[in-house]
């Protein structure tokens, strides 16, 4: 059976996982929980970059890299179609997994100890995140980010991490589009079936 690694805390994971769900495909796939950044990790012997998520298909295969999961599941028939076919979908999908790869960034910096932290990193990825917020506060007031498909479940997933896992980030103030967005989105059961742990960030 195909089988998809994932870390319970990783919003890149989840959102395949959330597709997985969504897609209909989760009695297709088998999730696999694995630890991170440890040499007896399950993942490696797949995965030798050792990040979720990683999904082993039935022929040994493994595929990385969250859209490269996602062309997969939709080659495997998710309904609805999770990638984007056109500028605007890709635009908008690209755009959230840019504040996610900050948001990343900006985190791993919170968990070094103090006196490794560099301010200039967490202040331009501080900026850099309020500016991509601004834009996504835009841009679904005006009708973005509605349909169900990656850039939907991305959005979903950074704005969870955010919540439970980067609280320092107080997205929601000035955003009332966007904290609305979330609500919807987070009432969905495969958000609420793949809800990360709290961190203490
Ligand atoms: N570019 C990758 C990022 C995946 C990623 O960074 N995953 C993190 C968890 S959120 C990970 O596995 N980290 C473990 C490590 O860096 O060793 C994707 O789009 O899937």
């Amino acid at each position: 059976m195909t089988t998809l690694f994932y870390s319970a805390g990783s919003p890149y994971a989840r959102i395949c996982r959330m597709a997985l769900r969504e897609g209909g495909l989760a009695d297709r796939v088998e999730e696999r929980e694995t630890t991170l950044r440890d040499a007896a990790a399950s993942v490696l012997p797949h995965n030798p970059v050792g990040r979720v998520p990683a999904l082993l298909l039935d022929d040994g295969v493994t595929l990385t890299e969250t859209t490269l999961v996602l062309h997969w599941l939709d080659r495997m028939g998710s309904t609805p179609r999770m990638l984007p076919q056109d500028a605007h979908g890709m635009a908008a999908y690209g755009r959230v997994l840019g504040l996610l790869d900050g948001i990343a960034v900006w985190n791993r910096e919170l968990r070094r100890p103090v006196h490794e932290r560099s301010p200039g990193v967490i202040a331009l990825e501080e900026a850099r995140a309020a500016r991509v917020a601004d834009a996504l506060e835009q841009d679904v007031a005006t009708g973005a980010y509605a349909q169900l498909d990656a850039a939907f479940l991305a959005l979903a997933a950074v704005l969870g991490y955010a919540d439970r896992r980067h609280t320092v980030w107080r997205w929601q103030e000035g955003r009332p589009s966007l904290a609305a967005w979330f609500a919807t989105a987070a009432a969905r059961p495969a958000f609420a079936e793949t809800l990360p742990p709290p961190s203490g960030i």
